[in-house]
């Protein structure tokens, strides 16, 4: 698949902010965030989006939201809100699968 920023991220070829960082995973502070944390895990290898899951990438998904959930204990929340994005349509912007994890304010339901 084609490069994007977070593999450029992932590479150090740019900077980010960086929250954790594991052998899989990156998880980094977005450049415009919508609360007062609001931070992205993304897997190290790339997916463009969730259409292009395999059934092998059951368990990279899952442990997306392991990570999730350590960087909030972490960080002392037990309130936040996740987010897959998928598709120009749903305002997927990063072809690259990303989690948003945001905390720190409260949410309303549904989302815009
Ligand atoms: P999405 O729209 O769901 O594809 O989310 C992509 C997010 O990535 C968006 O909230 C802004 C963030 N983002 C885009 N470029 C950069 C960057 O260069 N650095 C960081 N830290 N975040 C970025």
């Amino acid at each position: 698949m084609s490069e994007t920023i977070f593999s450029k991220i992932i590479a150090k070829q740019i900077p980010a902010k960086i929250a954790y960082e594991d052998e899989r995973y990156i998880v980094i502070h977005d450049v415009n965030p919508q609360a007062p944390v609001h931070v992205l895990v993304i897997p190290k290898r790339a997916i463009a989006t969730l259409n292009d899951l395999q059934q092998g990438d059951a368990e990279l998904v899952g442990g997306m939201f392991l990570v999730a959930a350590k960087i909030m204990k972490d960080l002392g929340y037990s309130d936040y809100r996740t987010v897959f994005n998928c598709g120009a349509g749903a305002q997927q912007s990063v072809f690259h699968i990303h989690l948003h994890v945001l905390a720190g304010r409260p949410f309303t339901w549904p989302p815009g």
